[in-house]
């Protein structure tokens, strides 16, 4: 195919080369170990605490499992507050676990929970929060601790897009799955990191990472000895092999990531109607997605704007539309209504994820912005040349309810 008409996609796995991943086929072939527990495993668990700088962590098949797991190994129930804005995985594993979700609206700049009104919806049944860094932004995890510490509560952060993000602090850069009870990543093949399929949950401590151990494997101790209802949460051999070679390549995938982020930002900062958000200032980040805000003052609606990219072979995403609590099974809550979640509905009907991965060339990403650019009825080259840092700020236009 010709490669200025071929498709793309708003992610596509990052994989290495196939020469590469045989040895670990071959190991696997000669062992005939394929799950429960092998070699891999066990190396791919080190080398990801390593990594990303955290004490323990327990790889599971993907990350919806973990999210399951992480609420029974806590025994969660009642309610658990947390976000619409995300994907349906992060309170579909609370009605797995019979708990009630309660929503509560996001913070206009980061995307994620606001913690001032997480800390209005308490009530006597709330048991924990369940917060998602999105978009790999990370949460206010010092004000949600407050709350949490004052309420006694549990935080389990779905981390699924955090895989890699520290915070600056002043002891140095400081992992972002140290914060909370217990943090989730994934590591599905649309994410930073892949193994196919995959997961994971960090902890803090020893007992709790044995504890839920048990509980992706059934709750089995010992060959006689089941101590919970567990489930098959247990990452393979051949996802585990495959994440100790990706963790090899992950370093530069993340560095073309950040030149790709920074061709759009140079190409559609101070765009009129088009919000990009502010990077966090005191994070690294891993560029896992990049969100504009198409706003009503944008020269046309962001549906229009999703259609016209995918007749030009774009696949863009409206990551995440609809809101987690416009599905059925969630509609009814009190907490649903659309009215009390006003920053989500807004973000939900603004948003468009851009394709974002490491193997966009350059002409790829001209190509998107090209789209966008005459959707905006605007001269690429007067748009560059009036914001040349690749990491100008973003225009100064606010995230509006609808309403307003
Ligand atoms: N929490 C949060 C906050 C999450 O975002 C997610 C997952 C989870 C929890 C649960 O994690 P896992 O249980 O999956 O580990 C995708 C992913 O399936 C999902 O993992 C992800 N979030 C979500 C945000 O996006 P879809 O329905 O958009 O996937 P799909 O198949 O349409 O793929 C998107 C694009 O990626 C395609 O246009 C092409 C490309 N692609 C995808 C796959 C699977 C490839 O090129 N190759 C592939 O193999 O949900």
């Amino acid at each position: 195919m010709n490669p200025s008409s071929a498709p793309i996609f708003v992610t596509q796995p990052d994989l290495p080369p196939l020469q590469e991943f045989l040895p670990y086929l071959e190991q696997i072939w000669a062992s005939r170990k394929l799950t429960n527990g092998g070699p891999f495993h066990a190396q791919l668990e080190h080398a990801l605490a390593e990594h990303l700088g955290v004490r323990h962590v327990s790889l599971f098949a993907n990350a919806t499992i973990a999210l399951v797991t992480a609420l029974q190994a806590l025994r969660i129930g009642g309610e658990v507050i947390t976000t619409p804005y995300s994907f349906v995985a992060t309170a579909h594993s609370l009605l797995w676990n019979g708990i009630r979700p309660v929503f509560v609206d996001i913070d206009p700049h980061t995307l994620n929970l606001d913690p001032a009104r997480v800390e209005a919806a308490i009530t006597p049944q709330t048991t924990a929060i369940l917060p998602v860094h999105c978009y790999g932004t990370p949460c206010d995890v010092d004000a949600l601790q407050r709350i949490a510490d004052d309420y006694n509560l549990k935080i389990i952060y779905d981390a699924a897009h955090a895989f890699g993000v520290a915070r600056h602090t002043p002891q140095g850069l400081s992992s972002v799955l140290q914060h909370g009870d217990l943090s989730v990543l994934s590591f599905h093949a649309t994410k930073v990191f892949n193994t196919f399929e995959g997961g994971a949950i960090v902890s803090p401590d020893a007992r709790t990472k044995q504890h839920i151990d048990h509980l992706k494997n059934f709750g089995f101790v010992n060959e006689t000895t089941v101590v919970a209802a567990g489930i098959n949460g247990k990452m393979s051999e051949f996802n585990a092999a495959l994440g100790l070679l990706q963790l090899q390549h992950v370093g530069p995938a993340i560095a073309r990531r950040a030149e790709v982020e920074a061709q759009y930002r140079r190409a559609l900062g101070g765009l009129p109607g088009l919000r990009l958000l502010d990077p966090p200032r005191d994070a690294t980040r891993n560029h896992s997605y990049f969100p504009v805000m198409v706003q009503r003052s944008f020269a046309v609606e962001r549906d229009e704007l999703f259609t016209r990219l995918r007749e030009a072979g774009i696949v863009a995403r409206r990551y995440f539309h609809p809101l987690i609590s416009d599905f059925p099974m969630y509609r009814g809550l009190p907490s649903a209504d659309r009215g009390r979640l006003p920053v989500a509905a807004a973000a939900s009907e603004q948003v468009l994820c851009l394709p974002i991965h490491p193997g966009l060339a350059d002409e790829d990403v001209q190509r998107v912005v090209g789209v966008v650019l005459q959707a905006a009825r605007v001269n690429a080259v007067a748009v560059g040349a009036a914001c040349p840092a690749a990491d100008a700020a973003p225009h100064a236009a606010t995230l509006l309810p609808l309403a307003a």
